[in-house]
């Protein structure tokens, strides 16, 4: 049997699709038993506290008065080398490349040869599509991205985008994100009963609601979606809804949204669901539309960048022009009033989470590429 390995691994750790995958790859290496080290800014949101194996370390940044923007990437660098070489890392594993993968090269160049950890950094996105094409970004990202061990990205489109965008031509993996629910803390009613729902549809969105999510597009679809008192849409945000409630109030549908803000329990609200509704104009995977699938529940979604790859259109979703909000109240009318479909669509999703994207299947891709670039 080989030896359990020593892993690093940094990530953002508030609510974001790249946190809730690297937090969830860390708990399952974890689990097959090698040791895992957490190296961020707070403790990432789902990573247990009793988890044996699995350790936390905080990087502490000082707000010094003489810095007009306060430093982050030093001090994780720092911290990245201390942790390689007290606890001897044979990886260092970074999602998202800024400021991560940086910092993850200055921690290597820090530490004797001896005891440099292999760098592998996974792009999520928008670490590619919005800050790798931006001047003060795209050269440290490709930077990074050269001195990496390995490289992977969540989609077979993030790998085209990092190669056109960045002219990064070096050898990329693509290791599609994985999803394992957590049990829900409570039943489809009771969760239903706090939504205040009676025998409506649930549609769900679950964004960071940022301006690739394009929730404009989302609440126009929203508005016009016939009839009204057959559906309730319920937005679960990372983050704040207030920039929106204008919106909302502007097109009467303050009785058909329930928002809900940094949720930690997400699968309690995704098994109360019927069906997604995405309208991004960018987006790598969508974890989200995965997490759906999880609960059988099916999405409405746009046909652009890595979602083709997550689900087949009228096999185990519905793929839509990008912002033709006339197609998405079509699809979305057609299953709110179908739930024959609905079940249909949803059992297909959930098989093909299964069969591609848990953890079983995805989980032994990292731990062969650690392998490989440790040879
Ligand atoms: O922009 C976000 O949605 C957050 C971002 C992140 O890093 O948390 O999401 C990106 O990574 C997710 C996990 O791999 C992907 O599922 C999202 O599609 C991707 N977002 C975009 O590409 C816009």
């Amino acid at each position: 049997m080989e030896r359990p390995l020593k892993i690093g691994i940094t990530c953002y750790p508030s609510v974001g699709g790249s946190g809730i995958l690297a937090s969830a790859l860390g708990v399952e290496l974890a689990r097959r038993g090698h040791d895992v080290h957490f190296i961020s800014y707070e403790r990432p949101f789902r990573i247990p506290a009793d988890e044996p194996r699995l350790f936390f370390h905080p990087v502490v940044i000082n707000d010094y008065g003489l810095f007009k923007y306060p430093d982050y990437t030093l001090p994780l660098s720092v911290k990245m080398a201390e942790v390689s070489r007290d606890h001897q890392l044979d990886i260092l594993h970074v999602h998202y490349a800024v400021p991560h993968a940086t910092a993850a090269i200055l921690a290597r160049s820090m530490l004797p040869v001896a005891q440099q950890p292999r760098v592998v950094t996974t792009l999520h996105g928008t670490d590619t599509t919005l800050l790798g094409a931006d001047p003060g970004y795209g050269p440290a990202i490709h930077h990074a991205l050269t001195h990496s061990d390995a490289v992977t990205t969540v989609s077979h489109f993030l790998k085209q985008e990092t190669q056109r965008v960045l002219g990064f031509d070096g050898p990329m993996e693509v290791i599609h994100n994985f999803f394992e629910p957590r049990p829900p803390r409570r039943s489809r009613e009771e969760v239903r009963r706090e939504l205040g729902l009676r025998d409506e549809v649930l549609i769900f969105h679950a964004s960071n609601l940022r301006p690739v999510k394009r929730i404009d597009l989302l609440l126009e679809t929203a508005a016009r979606i016939r009839p009204r008192d057959a559906f309730k849409l319920l937005i679960l945000a990372g983050g704040s809804f207030a920039p929106f409630a204008a919106d909302m109030r502007r097109l009467g549908l303050e009785d058909r949204l329930i928002v809900r803000e940094n949720v930690l329990e997400i699968e309690d609200y995704l098994q109360a669901a019927d069906f997604g509704l995405f309208t991004s104009e960018s987006e790598s995977f969508c974890l989200s539309i995965l997490e759906g699938m999880c609960f059988g529940c099916p999405s409405i979604a746009p046909q652009i960048g890595g979602i083709p790859e997550v689900m087949q259109d009228r096999v185990s979703g519905r793929l839509m022009r990008f912002g033709d909000v006339g197609q998405l109240v079509d699809a979305a009318e057609e299953l709110i009033q179908q739930p024959t479909l609905r079940t249909t669509l949803g059992r297909a999703a959930k098989a093909r989470a299964r069969e591609y994207f848990s953890a079983e299947i995805i989980v032994p891709h990292y731990e062969a590429l650690y392998r490989r670039v440790c040879a």
